[in-house]
Order: structure tokens, then sequence, then C-alpha cells
């Protein structure tokens, strides 16, 4: 059911700490952490604690925690005093998604093209 901790999710294992991750911010309801293959001087994925497998699905469920992220995204900006930065949400496998647990990326400390490829 969406909302509870998967067994078989990676981001559910960072969110419990069984599997290491280089956080860089942790609230009550999400928790934002250095991509593994970062495309960008900064990358930081801000997961939600919760499972919620898309950025639809979240938003369905949870309204409130689908604003959290979008708030820790900007968090995140202030941080690295990032001018400007990109929010990329890839949804469904097609899109690029490869976790299946909602994560926004940011990125930003370089240039950043239109349209994205
Ligand atoms: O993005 C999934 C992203 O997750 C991708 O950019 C790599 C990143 N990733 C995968 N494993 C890890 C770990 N263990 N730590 C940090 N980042 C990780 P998607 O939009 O689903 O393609």
């Amino acid at each position: 059911m969406t909302g509870e901790a998967r067994d078989d999710c990676l981001f559910c294992k960072i969110v419990a700490g069984t599997i290491p991750a280089t956080i860089v911010r942790e609230t009550e309801t999400t928790v934002a952490f250095r991509d593994i293959n970062p495309q960008a001087p900064t990358h930081v994925l801000v997961i939600p604690k919760a499972h919620h497998e898309s950025a639809a699905a979240l938003a369905s469920a949870d309204p409130a925690l689908t604003a959290d992220l979008l708030r820790e995204a900007q968090a995140v900006a202030d941080e690295d005093k990032l001018d400007s930065y990109r929010v990329v949400f890839n949804t469904g496998a097609g899109a690029g998604q490869t976790v299946f647990h909602v994560h926004a990326h940011v990125l930003g400390g370089r240039g950043l093209h239109w349209p994205p490829g």
C-alpha cells in the first residue's frame, strides 16, 4: 500500500539507514541525499520518507508531502548557494525513472539547457 516502507525498495533502505547515502538534509517527512551518479555539480535527490511510487501517486495521496519536497528542493539550493536550479521528477520508465520511490532531482551549479533531451 502507498506510504508504507517496502523491503525491496532502495530508497526505503536509505530512509531506514540500512544502505549508506550522503545525506545533506533531513526533516520529519523527507530526506535529501547526493545522487550516486551526479549530472551537475549539485545533484541531490529529495524523497519523502513514506514510500510512494511516483510524483503523481504522491500528489494524489498526500499533497502536503508533495509541497514538502518542493520546499526542501529550495532548501538544498539555498545550502549550495544556487541562484537557479532545476527540479525533475522522472515519471515512468519511458521518462527514465529507474527507482520507483518518488524523488525530486535537484540539479544546479552549471548551465542547464532546454529542452533537456
Ligand atoms: O533516478 C534515480 C537516481 O537514483 C539516479 O540518478 C541514480 C540514483 N541512485 C541510485 N542508487 C543510489 C544510491 N544508492 N545513492 C544515491 N543515489 C542513487 P531516476 O529518475 O529513477 O532515473
